[in-house]
């Protein structure tokens, strides 16, 4: 079982596609809503994987994306079994909020279990970022720090891995705010990809990241809520400066992204704690107070199609029976 999280300091650009490693050092929430729970046992006799999301069967890129990294686990094992895989995600169908996240850290988990590695924290966060970069901070529950780990080759490898950032207990909160559930128009791979390759803005945009990941662990760490919420704010509007001025432009934010913008900053006038941050695709999501978030999901439901508050939530976890 493995939960989503969103980056309040974003991964944006790889420096080695293959490796899955990043440009800088990103920082999440763990959230504790949208659970992925999966599933995985071994098929000796089949000839090949066979794969499952909320019980229809995956097939094209999505498939080969898991097969590809159960390969990686077989090679790690040495063991090479085909494997039934049985993937249910909890975020309401088509809400726009499916995350690779939460799917590959709940696969690395239920497939190194399997397979019979015996992989740590640090080990099984190196594992899920292979399977997608984010996927390596949800290996951890509350804020986690990813890190982008030096040089090339196997130092880069084992250098690049998520940890969990210790803070004072905090009241906050993250209110979802879903204004377009169709899916994306250019994936966050591509988008990522093309940024890197053609923004003018990108490295600015990641030395200027740099600093605010200094600044908001200090932030976390006095519990300062505000400076959190300003320096999230302010890495997300750059990072989405950096697409806006890839060419082509990747613009993920609609109208209705801006509408709800706007709301934020009314929610702050009205002295409110709240701030935005977006990944890739229209949807919101406001950092607050969590005893403001009912008031503040109330505030942006007008002219979105869903809202859900979510908290700090678990790190993966094997469940009993589950995959042994
Ligand atoms: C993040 N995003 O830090 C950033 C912010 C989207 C915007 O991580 O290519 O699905 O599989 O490593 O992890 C989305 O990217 O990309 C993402 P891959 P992933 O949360």
């Amino acid at each position: 079982m493995a939960c989503p999280n969103i980056a309040l300091i974003k991964y944006w650009g790889k420096r080695d596609e293959r490796l899955v490693l990043p440009t800088a050092d990103s920082l999440s929430m763990t959230l504790d809503v949208f659970s992925t729970t999966t599933t995985v046992e071994l098929s000796p006799a089949a000839s090949g994987d066979q794969v499952t999301l909320n019980g229809t069967e995956m097939a094209d890129e999505p498939y080969r994306r898991v097969t590809a990294f159960l390969d990686l686990v077989r090679q790690k094992a040495g063991r090479f079994e085909a494997a039934v895989v049985d993937t249910h995600n909890t975020v309401p169908t088509g809400a726009g909020l499916a995350s690779s996240a939460s799917g590959f850290a709940a696969l690395a988990l239920a497939a190194s279990a399997v397979y019979g590695l015996k992989l740590d924290d640090t080990e099984l966060s190196r594992l899920a970022r292979r399977g997608s970069g984010s996927a390596s901070r949800s290996v951890f529950g509350g804020f986690a720090v990813w890190r982008a780990g030096q040089g090339t080759g196997d130092e880069a490898e084992s250098s690049s891995y998520a940890e969990a950032v210790p803070t004072p207990d905090l009241d906050v909160a993250m209110v979802i705010a879903v204004v377009d559930a169709g899916p994306k128009s250019v994936s966050s791979r591509a988008a990522m990809r093309r940024t890197v390759d053609t923004s003018p803005l990108y490295w600015p945009w990641v030395e200027s990241s740099r600093a605010d990941l200094v600044d908001i662990r200090a932030a976390l760490e006095r519990g300062d809520l505000t400076a959190v919420g300003e320096i999230a704010e302010r890495n997300a509007l750059g990072m989405h400066a950096t697409m806006l001025t890839a060419r082509p432009a990747v613009r993920y934010m609609s109208p209705a992204t801006l509408a709800v913008l706007d709301r934020v900053i009314q929610l702050r006038r009205d002295g409110i704690l709240a701030y935005a941050t977006m990944d890739a695709g229209p949807n919101v999501k406001v950092l607050c107070r969590s005893s403001d978030a009912q008031k503040v999901e109330r505030a942006l439901r007008e002219g979105t199609s869903q809202t859900f508050i979510a908290h700090p939530g678990p790190g993966a976890f094997l469940r009993s029976g589950d995959s042994r």
